[in-house]
This record gives C-alpha cells, sequence and structure tokens, in this order.
C-alpha cells in the first residue's frame, strides 16, 4: 500500500485551522490537525515543503517507522512547528490504519478503559458576581467539572474573560494585543473568588483554574496554599515550565494538585517533572505532541508515577484533533479529565464528527477511524485571517507571560 497524495488545507470558520488529509492507493484517506494557534502558516510549510514530498510513495501502515524518519531524519528534533507537523501526518496515519481495520480508533488503541471522558468546560466572569452565575450554568448543563476564570478588579483584559458573557476565544484578528497584568491584584483576587464559589455550590463540582504561567514558583505556592481550603481539582500552569525545579518549591508549600503540559511537544518536555513527582497531570496533547504514537509514550511515562493525563482541548485545537484525543483517552489507562471548549456551529459544519457530550461526558464514536471528516468546499469559503493571541506588561511596562 502507497501514500499517493497528501494536501494541507487551511481554513477560517471563524479561527484559523490547519488539516492534512493523506490519502492512500487503497481508496482510504486520513485527516490530522496540524494547528499552531498564531503560527499556523509555518506548519504549512513546514509539511508542504519538507514533509509532503517525503510521503508520497511510502506505506501508510508503517506508521510508526514514519514517525520516527520524520523525528530522527530531519536532524532537526522537537520544537513546536516539527512536532505539529509529525503530529498531523501520524493522526491521519492512525485514521487510515483504523479505517482499514473498519474499527474505531480506540479498539487499536486496546479499547475502551472507561464508558466515557469527564469533561471540564469553562466559566468566566468579568466580576465574582457574573463568574458565579456563569460556573452554574454550566452545572446546569451536566458538566461535573468547571474551569473558572473572572477579570480582576483594576485589570482591563484579563486571559480567560470574554467581553460581554460571550464564549472565550484568545486569538484575535490582526497584530497581537497588548494587556496589562498586576501579579498582586490577581493574588488578592483568586482566593475570594474560590471561596465564595465553594459558599454558592459546594464541594460537589470539581473546580479548576489556569493561572496561565504569570507567576514565579514563590507566588505560585503562596497561590496553591491559600487555594487549598477550596480542593481544588487542579491549578494549571502556576508558573513558565521552562523553569521545572522551581515545580520542586511549589511542591513543597501546597497539596493543591498541580497540571502541566499544553505547550509541551515532546516527552522530553514532560520527563523531569513527571519522574519526579512535581505534576498531578500532564496536559499535552495529540496535535502539540506528536500525534497519537508519541503522546501514548508520554502517558505511559505519567502511568509509572501516579500522574494521570487532562488532554488540553481548547478551541485552537481543530475538531480532527478532539477526535483523536477521544479515542486516546477512552483508551488510556491513566486518563483524568479532558478540556471542553466546544467549537462554533461554523466550525462544527466545517469539520462533520461523531463524537459527542452527554451528561458531563465526551464519548467518541463508534464509526471507523478517529471519526472526524472535512467538508473541503465549505472549508475553502473560509480562507485564512491572520490572528494573534494576546502579549501582556507589567503596570511598568516589562514584557510579562501572558
Ligand atoms: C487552556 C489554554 C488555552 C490557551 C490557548 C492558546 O487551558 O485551554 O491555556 O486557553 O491559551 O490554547 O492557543
Ligand atoms: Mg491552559
Amino acid at each position: 500500500m502507497k501514500i499517493v497524495d497528501a494536501k494541507v488545507i487551511v481554513t477560517c470558520p471563524g479561527r484559523n485551522f490547519v488539516t492534512l488529509r493523506i490519502v492512500t492507493d487503497a481508496g482510504v484517506h486520513g485527516l490530522g490537525d496540524g494547528t499552531l494557534n498564531g503560527r499556523e502558516k509555518a506548519v504549512v510549510a513546514y509539511l508542504e515543503d519538507h514533509v509532503i514530498p517525503c510521503l508520497i510513495g511510502r506505506d501508510p501502515q508503517r506508521i510508526e517507522d514514519i514517525w520516527q524518519y520524520l523525528y530522527k531524519g530531519a536532524y532537526w528534533r522537537r520544537g513546536p512547528v516539527t512536532m505539529t507537523a509529525i503530529a498531523a501526518v501520524d493522526t491521519a496515519l492512525w485514521d487510515i490504519k483504523a479505517k482499514l481495520a473498519g474499527l474505531p480508533l480506540y479498539q487499536l488503541l486496546g479499547g475502551k478503559s472507561r464508558d466515557g471522558l469527564m469533561a471540564y468546560s469553562h466559566a468566566n466572569g468579568r466580576d465574582v458576581a457574573e463568574t458565579l452565575d456563569a460556573v452554574e450554568a454550566h452545572l446546569a448543563v451536566g458538566y461535573r467539572a468547571v474551569r473558572v476564570q473572572s477579570g480582576v478588579p483594576g485589570l482591563d483584559k484579563v486571559y480567560g474573560i470574554a467581553p460581554g458573557g460571550k464564549a472565550y476565544e484568545p486569538a484575535q484578528k490582526g497584530l497581537p494585543q497588548e494587556t496589562i497584568w498586576s501579579t498582586e491584584k490577581y493574588l488578592d483576587h483568586v482566593p475570594r473568588l474560590f471561596e465564595k464559589l465553594r459558599a454558592r455550590v459546594g464541594f460537589g463540582p470539581h473546580l479548576l483554574h489556569d493561572v496561565h504561567h504569570r507567576l514565579t514558583p514563590i507566588e505560585a505556592a503562596r497561590l496553591g496554599k491559600a487555594l487549598e481550603p477550596c480542593r481544588l481539582f487542579w491549578m494549571e500552569d502556576p508558573t513558565p515550565a521552562e523553569d521545572q525545579e522551581g515545580f520542586r518549591l511549589i511542591r513543597n508549600h501546597t497539596v493543591t494538585p498541580i497540571a502541566v503540559g499544553e505547550v509541551f511537544n515532546s516527552v522530553w518536555d514532560c520527563k523531569h517533572l513527571i519522574e519526579n513527582r512535581l505534576i498531578d497531570y500532564i496536559r499535552a496533547t495529540v496535535v502539540h505532541a506528536g500525534g497519537i504514537s508519541h503522546l501514548r509514550k508520554i502517558a505511559a511515562l505519567a502511568e509509572l508515577h501516579q500522574v494521570r493525563t487532562g488532554c488540553h482541548g481548547a478551541t485552537d485545537l481543530s475538531p480532527v484533533c478532539m477526535g483523536a484525543a477521544l479515542h486516546f483517552g477512552i483508551a488510556v489507562a491513566n486518563f483524568g479529565i479532558q478540556e471542553h471548549m466546544p467549537h462554533t456551529a461554523e466550525t462544527d459544519a466545517v469539520f462533520p464528527h461523531d463524537y459527542r457530550f452527554e451528561n458531563g461526558f465526551l464519548l467518541p464514536g463508534e464509526t471507523p477511524g478517529h471519526g472526524v471528516e472535512i467538508d473541503e468546499a465549505l472549508a475553502a469559503r473560509y480562507p485564512y485571517d491572520p490572528a494573534y493571541l494576546p502579549t501582556a506588561r507589567l503596570e511598568d511596562g516589562t514584557v510579562w507571560s501572558w
């Protein structure tokens, strides 16, 4: 069997997505997500100029061999662009293999380890009152776990908050926006928010919070400690994870569980944190961490250290990634939770899929493959529209992590 064609499809049904479609001489094709928010065209060029020419003529059934060939063969290893491109190929090849077998992908990964994937949604509000209402609305539609972000008094634009109660979408059209950040204002606000929240909803629902890389280790330790009485499911990205020993300092001070890894792209980013038991959940996912093949290795290492998965699932990961992540999550032994930020109706129409949300859980479908397709004619009606994630500065003008 041979790969006879491969094509990159870029579409913007509200936000930009990059999709790789691999075609075989067996009449079967596969899809992989290759979206890297704000840097989409770098992956497109990597695939079109450097990967696709090397794929034509290869046997699509040799998934691991092609993975190793693209990783080792490039000489320049790792990095978000490379690993997203490899992920797109790998996901498409798993899709093809499952279609050839006539099985939903999770059957090839060992079959179901559970009945459904507990999902967490995003509740946000401009102030405490609006945030509390938003959390209740998410619980009312069945979520058992909710990530909570709120506006901070004295700060104009804060990560995770949408203007006017709309669904939050971090990337903005045009050049990157600048936002102003104050750690002091944030640290004063967040513990009070969660105290009020627990008083309102009790301890039944799981509550999560994303710090989004903006604290130093000692500040994160203070926040984790202050939040202990509120028993969070996790505190995410408490500090930039390049400084991995910083997590030991956080760990030494708090039992609030820690989730990290949405910007990781290989097992080498995860190794120290997992082996030293510095985190509880690993957030790497299919599209940015080398595809199903590589994510399985990350999860296997995590399993040895009782770290569970918590795959990134923001709207900048396309339905193709979500479909693949659900097949992975239902099969893997150490699943923890799955992020769920529903896509817009326009995006769902471009990417018809068979996964669904039911009663707080996400469920992959039974269609052979990962169950997500692309309507190319519809996709072509939404041309690429440049958009960037915002940037952040401290109140004195110093560039900070957004
Ligand atoms: C999350 C993430 C996202 C990222 C986004 C960047 O936890 O879902 O932090 O909101 O900011 O995916 O592209
Ligand atoms: Mg996050």
